[in-house]
């Protein structure tokens, strides 16, 4: 091999590495270069078959050649790293005078904000917040409330059942059972959770929400029921808030009272979210029933209790003055953003 050959290597990759016009290009000129079988390791390589005479300057001339090439590209990588950095930036560069888009800011459903505001107040009261099956049992939605099949008062909640024997829980009641069976008194519960019956109307939904609040222990009466419920429903609609407990009839409960509370829209003077009447029925409760006691396997002789099961659509529709439960329903995401 001549020298002049060489040189012309020399060029030839010179020229390649000029017409190169991005990192992966010039990486190819690289291996076409050096690479195993590249022009220069190969003629490093043949440095054998030049003259002893020659080698000396064949050698200095090689490395030459490799030292100018790695400079170049070395050079015209750093070239295509600015280049490629300036772009990304020039992309990535952020236009503070551009308008922003506004923030989205999440709400709490009306349900949600119902179920987190009783729950907390009666945490304060002292008590525990259990969960139960939305898919129940006859045995713990009706028989263990004492409602026996064909008793009449089954006809008060139109239920969905699944087989004779399971169904969607028609109250939140369902729990009281589960929980007797299961606690020594003495103990208080809340049950949050979703409700159904084949119910449809302006107030009425075939799912709905209650909370059902249990209390036993010794030396319960009406009255523990009525001053608990009084402080319950002035720290949910406020000091001012007028409440009306009427006799009410529940085979679990003995007696039973239905409890309403005076319009927080109107205060008693009547308004069309109460219909004129000035008062809201909100839920019905009582003293337990000794036999649903017994039926759970506590000494009704020695024990007594207390039960609400307030519905919570109502209580949200007159919270948040909602003139149909629909509404509570349907996701319209222009109506949630006015619950905010
Ligand atoms: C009951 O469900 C009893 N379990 C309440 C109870 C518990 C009484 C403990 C005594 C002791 P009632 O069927 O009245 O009672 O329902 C209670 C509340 O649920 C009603 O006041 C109403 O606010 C709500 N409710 C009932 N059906 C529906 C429905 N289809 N849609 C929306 N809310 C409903």
């Amino acid at each position: 091999m001549l020298l002049s050959e060489l040189n012309d290597i020399k060029e030839k990759l010179i020229k390649e590495i000029e017409k190169s016009s991005n990192l992966k290009e010039l990486n190819d000129v690289r291996i076409n270069a050096f690479g195993k079988s590249g022009v220069i390791t190969t003629v490093s390589k043949n440095m054998r078959e030049v003259e002893p005479t020659e080698r000396p300057k064949f050698g200095a001339m090689i490395n030459e050649v490799r030292k100018t090439i790695e400079e170049r590209l070395g050079k015209k990588t750093e070239e295509f790293e600015k280049e490629e950095l300036n772009k990304r930036l020039k992309e990535e560069q952020i236009d503070i005078t551009e308008p922003s888009k506004g923030l989205e800011i999440g709400a709490f459903h009306p349900i949600t904000n119902v179920i987190d505001r009783l729950t907390d107040i009666c945490v304060d009261m002292g008590f525990s917040v259990v969960e139960g099956p939305e898919i129940e049992s006859d045995y713990y939605n009706f028989e263990a409330m004492n409602i026996p099949k064909n008793h009449p008062s089954r006809d008060m909640q139109d239920t969905f059942f699944i087989t004779d024997e399971i169904l969607l829980r028609s109250q939140t009641s369902a729990v009281q059972a589960r929980e007797m069976e299961k606690r020594k008194p003495p103990f208080k519960i809340v049950c949050p959770g979703k409700t159904y019956r084949n119910d449809s109307d302006a107030t009425h939904s075939p799912i709905f929400h209650q909370l059902e609040g249990l209390v036993v222990d010794e030396n319960i009466s009406m009255a523990d029921l009525k001053s608990m419920l009084t402080i319950l429903m002035k720290r949910l609609y406020g000091e001012e808030t007028m409440i009306r407990f009427r006799p009410s009839f529940f085979p679990f409960t003995e007696p039973s009272i239905e409890v309403d509370v005076s319009c927080p829209n109107c205060h008693g003077k009547g308004c069309n979210i109460c219909k004129g009447s000035g008062m809201l029925e909100l839920l019905g409760a009582g003293v337990v029933n000794p036999k649903v006691l017994e039926i759970s396997g506590i000494d009704s002789k020695k024990y007594r209790g207390f039960a609400f099961g307030f519905g919570l659509d109502r209580t949200a529709m007159i919270l948040d003055s909602i003139s149909n439960i629909k509404s509570l329903y349907k996701n319209d995401i222009r109506f949630l953003e006015q619950m905010r």
